[in-house]
């Protein structure tokens, strides 16, 4: 099926591939190998990896290089390349080492004490003058749970419920529509027991490039074991090169495809008859929706062979355990919700939800971002998903905090940029980089300078952070302790490697006085992360039964109640998390994206790569990771490419009305006819000028996986 002795390889032109399934492990030991020539003896102890949800752990291994430790994710002390390059950014001399503030569009060096007047001063007369719900707030899935828990209490004990953080953009759909129909949106399965299934349905992901260590470690060994692979994916990419069968679905259309399956197991009678009795509502009035469903034209209008789909829908539901595992590709359209929906109809008529190898898995994007949710940086929930809406919630937070917090939820965050300078006149950024990686990039970023006052913590001067008021130099992942939530729940500590640079100080530090300067400092004044995550244990009711030494160099998972000797592992067993018995089975009509499509354009679809991560803002600094993979390129199928006179190689502009790029073409027909992809990495291309601000209305995520462009070779 793949070779797995092929190793990492660059093209002649100098494009740097990752090569499937076994590249970076290969190329992790030569980039050791690589590294600068000074050294430093900092402090070697086990923290987790600043970059994917997977929760690898590393420690510091000489040569200004990290190097995986046993951990509770990676076993065998796997890593991927961004993990060994970890210290490339730490180190690095762009740093920001001291606050800074602007004046005239220039940043001066100032002390701490003059920055944080200033924010005081700034944001306090906002407050006044406006309301706290004037200021948005912008937390990090690239931070602790402790630090967003800070950050949201300040908020929240202001007055306002508007704080969110980088998950809006990413699984904010597939979380609705999951604690819609089951009560909670993480994963419902571990890891570990993913190499139980028998069939592995991947939706509009990329586990390959974006989750290397599971696929290595936890996916590829179930394949090799003989579970069937169904990749849903318009490209073909790392993990379609380990599919039996691939499914070319068009962007934008999963649901049709999703709605075709459930008409083959209807049809066929490849349905749990006995689960969907027990454990489902609604089937008759699903039936009767399913009756005239016409396989053969949902097939084709989502554009995959009708044979192949129904081949698909036999092998997710003969296989004895079958799970999904879902990504962007499902969530970041303006269907998003309704395309998670309709997957969830697949588990829930095939019963394969409750047991091991089964359920729905969105694999999680930063190595907090499941963390920053669980903590409150939400403006729906308190932590542990309490709804600000309830009033009971709401006097539980108060009796620890000695404020009630706002009832009403916030504002999300992309749904903010479009109200800066009316209703949002300030902003306080933490660790995020939205004027590169929010939707139609170019008015975002003219939005932030509408802004009365902005301040960004942040460890570069990013794209967002040139709009600052003030810039504050906050500490990398190697100079800080606390815990984040990786993708299967599990909360593990972090632990410093190396020493802050400059006058940069501690994230936690820097939150704490900004929660004592704007309220009082006896709600934030704390001993170190162990003492706020006490608190945390004592608001969270899923965290509850956790400590902060009881997770030691191991890890704890949630739900973790108070009298529990552990955390769940499988969820919705017996009973839905929201204690439902029963979940509802809910037909999902498709609905077109919101871009339509011209005759002369083409569909862009926006990823990721294996060595860059996000805005970029530390890969790209990562002289290692540049190597790898240094410049974007727009995938073009062949005859897509001959219609508009492009060349391999050659530079095109990719543009409509939002804005327009100029990037390298790759004519490749591992990308089908019709659609274009490019990432969105790098500043040049900023793909994100020609992505659009539709929501979708239920999560309020964006469209980044379906823009209309024209693309036509460069001038
Ligand atoms: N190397 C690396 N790893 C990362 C990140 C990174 O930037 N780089 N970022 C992290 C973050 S924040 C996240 S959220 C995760 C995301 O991880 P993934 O969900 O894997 O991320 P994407 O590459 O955005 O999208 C996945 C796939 O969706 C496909 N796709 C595009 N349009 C559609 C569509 O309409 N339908 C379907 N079915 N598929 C479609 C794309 O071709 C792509 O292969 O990765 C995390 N891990
Ligand atoms: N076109 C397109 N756009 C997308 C997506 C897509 O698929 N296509 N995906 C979306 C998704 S899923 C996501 S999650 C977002 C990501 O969007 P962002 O969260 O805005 O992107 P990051 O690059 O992860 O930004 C992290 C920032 O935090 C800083 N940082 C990192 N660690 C620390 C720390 O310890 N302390 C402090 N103070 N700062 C730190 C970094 O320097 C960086 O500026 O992008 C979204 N945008
Ligand atoms: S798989 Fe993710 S967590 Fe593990 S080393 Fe790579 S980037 Fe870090
Ligand atoms: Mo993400």
């Amino acid at each position: 099926m793949f070779n797995y002795d092929t190793v990492y390889h660059t093209d002649t032109d100098g494009r740097a591939r990752a090569h499937p399934h076994t590249g970076w492990t290969r190329c992790t030991r030569k980039l050791i190998h690589m590294s600068k020539e000074q050294d430093r003896s900092y402090e070697a102890q086990q923290t987790v990896c600043p970059y994917c949800g997977v929760g690898c752990t590393l420690e510091y291994a000489g040569n200004e290089k990290a190097t995986g430790t046993e951990g509770p994710v990676n076993k065998k002390s796997e890593v991927c390349p961004k993990g060994v390059a970890a210290f490339d950014i730490v180190t690095h001399e762009g740093r920001l080492t001291e606050p800074l503030v602007s004046e005239d569009g220039e940043f001066t060096a100032v002390s701490w004490e003059t920055a944080m007047d200033r924010i005081e001063a700034e944001l306090t007369t906002i407050v006044d003058d406006h309301g706290a719900d004037a200021v948005q707030f912008f937390a990090s899935s690239n931070c602790t749970n402790e630090e967003n828990y800070i950050f949201q209490k300040i908020a929240r004990m202001l007055g306002t419920n508007n704080v969110d953080n980088c998950a809006r953009m990413c699984h904010s759909s597939t979380v609705a529509a999951m604690s819609e129909r089951f009560g909670a949106g993480a994963m419902t399965n571990s890891l570990g027991d993913m190499m139980e299934t028998d069939c592995l349905l991947v939706a509009g992901a990329n586990p390959a490039e974006q989750h290397p260590v599971i696929f290595r470690s936890y996916l590829l060994p179930a394949i090799r074991d003989g579970a069937t692979l169904i990749h849903i994916d318009p490209r073909e990419n790392d993990t379609t090169d380990a599919a039996d069968i691939h499914l070319p679905v068009r962007p934008g259309h999963d649901i049709q495809l999703l709605n075709a399956i459930t008409a083959v197991l209807l049809e066929e009678d490849l349905v749990d008859e006995d689960f969907i009795e027990e454990r489902t509502t609604g089937v008759e009035e699903f039936r009767d929706q399913f009756d005239d469903a016409d396989i053969e034209a949902g097939a084709e209008a989502a554009g995959v062979d009708p044979d192949r789909l129904r081949e698909a829908a036999r092998a997710y539901a003969t296989a004895e355990a079958a799970t999904i595992i879902t990504g962007m590709g499902m969530s970041q359209h303006t269907s998003g919700t309704d395309n998670v929906r309709a997957l969830l109809n697949l588990a829930l008529l095939t019963g394969n939800v409750g047991r091991p190898g089964t359920g729905v898995n969105p694999l999680r994007g930063q190595n907090n971002v499941q963390g920053a949710g669980d903590v409150g940086a939400l403006p729906n929930i308190f932590p542990g998903y309490e709804p600000v809406t309830d009033a009971e919630a709401r006097e539980r937070v108060a009796e620890e905090w000695g404020v009630e917090p706002p009832g009403e939820p916030g504002m999300t965050e992309v749904t903010a940029t479009h109200h800066f300078g009316d209703e949002i006149r300030a902003a306080v950024v933490f660790g995020e980089n939205p004027a590169m990686t929010e939707p139609d990039a170019n008015s975002v970023s003219d939005a932030f300078d509408e802004l009365d006052f902005c301040v960004v913590i942040d460890l570069f001067e990013t794209e967002t952070a040139a709009h600052a008021d003030v810039l504050l130099p906050g500490s990398s992942w190697a100079e800080k302790s606390g815990t984040v939530t990786n993708t299967d729940r599990r909360v593990m500590r972090m632990r410093p490697n190396a020493d802050l640079p400059g006058n940069s100080r501690r994230d936690l530090d820097i939150l704490c006085e900004l929660g004592s300067r704007l309220l009082d400092s006896g709600s934030f004044a704390y001993e170190g992360p162990s003492e706020v995550f006490d608190e945390l244990t004592r608001v969270s009711p899923i965290y509850a039964g956790m400590s902060y030494d009881g997770i030691g160099e191991g890890c704890q998972r949630w739900p973790y109640p108070a009298d529990a000797e552990e955390g769940v592992d499988i969820l919705h067993t017996d009973e839905f998390a929201n204690g439902e018995q029963q979940a509802p089975l809910m037909p999902v009509a498709p609905t077109p994206p919101a871009d339509s499509v011209g005759d002369d354009q083409l569909v862009l679809t926006t990823g990721r790569v294996l060595a860059q991560f996000n805005s970029g803002a530390l890969t790209r600094r990562s002289q290692t990771l540049t190597m790898m993979r240094g410049e974007d390129v727009l995938e073009i199928h062949p005859e897509d490419a001959e219609e508009r006179g492009i060349e391999d190689g050659e530079t095109v502009v990719v543009e409509n009305e939002r804005g327009g790029v100029t990037v390298t073409a790759d004519v490749t027909a591992t990308i089908q006819r019709g659609v274009v992809f490019c990432t969105f990495h790098y500043t040049e291309p900023l793909a994100n000028a020609v992505t659009g601000g539709e929501l979708d209305p239920v999560a309020e995520i964006p469209e980044y996986k379906h823009s209309a462009v024209t693309v036509t070779p460069a001038e």
